[in-house]
């Protein structure tokens, strides 16, 4: 991968976005960084990984890039439907898929030496360079996997599944079991499939 390195910039998703394939963009510190649905992540300069990856747009691209993050951060860690990576039920890194016609941007964003209360990091003692290296080896693993193995690699390190959840929708919310993922990487609780939406663990 062809990686830009920038001390500071709005957000690497931004960057990234006019980017050919197979490009990345790191930095030190973001001033807006970008979480989903508007949301915003928040990261103090210098205590977190923040890069974004040009990759090819592909069915479940949210939960191959979701794997490949989970895999880079250890085998500790685990995944919180769609994609966040927790290590003991904390949030340790967010993942951000924007499609761009026949491209996805993929954002990770992995606490290193700061997180927000409740949240989660890595450690001081974290090789930066070496986790950049497993994400960039990882989505190029997870993106050239078929389908199948995806599901596969999300189910094995799926937190969600088995649990009881609430789901979030606009204007909705319910509670139910998290049985499954569908082959469209559709989350199935108590037999509904959610697309998209937030989901809360309940224990
Ligand atoms: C995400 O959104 O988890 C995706 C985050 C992606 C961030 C990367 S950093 C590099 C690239 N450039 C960007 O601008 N973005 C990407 P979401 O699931 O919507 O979660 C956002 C929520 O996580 C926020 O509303 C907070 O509650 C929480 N949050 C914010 N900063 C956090 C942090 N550093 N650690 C843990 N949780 C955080």
């Amino acid at each position: 991968m062809n990686i830009l390195r920038l001390a500071s910039t709005p957000s690497t998703q931004e960057v990234a976005r006019d980017l050919p394939l197979g490009s990345a963009v790191v930095t030190d510190h973001q001033t807006a960084g970008r979480g989903r649905l508007g949301r915003s992540w928040e990261t103090p300069p210098g205590t977190a990984l923040l890069a974004s990856f040009v990759m090819p747009a592909r069915p479940l691209a949210s939960l191959a890039a979701g794997v490949a993050a989970a895999h880079a951060c250890g085998p500790p860690s685990r995944l919180k439907w769609p994609n966040d990576v927790l290590l003991d039920g904390a949030k340790l890194a967010g993942v951000l898929a924007e499609v761009h016609g026949d491209r996805v941007v993929v954002g990770v964003g992995v606490n290193l030496t700061w997180a927000p209360p409740g949240a989660a990091m890595l450690g001081a003692g974290t090789d930066r360079d070496g986790l950049l290296d497993r994400l960039v080896a990882g989505l190029e693993r997870w993106f050239g996997a078929p389908d199948a193995e995806v599901l596969a690699g999300w189910r094995e390190r799926a937190e969600t599944l088995g649990k009881p959840v609430r789901v979030e929708l606009p204007g909705e919310s319910f509670e139910g079991l998290a049985e499954d993922i569908a082959e469209d990487g559709s989350l199935i609780v108590a037999g509904r499939a959610i697309a998209a939406g937030d989901v809360i663990h309940l224990r």
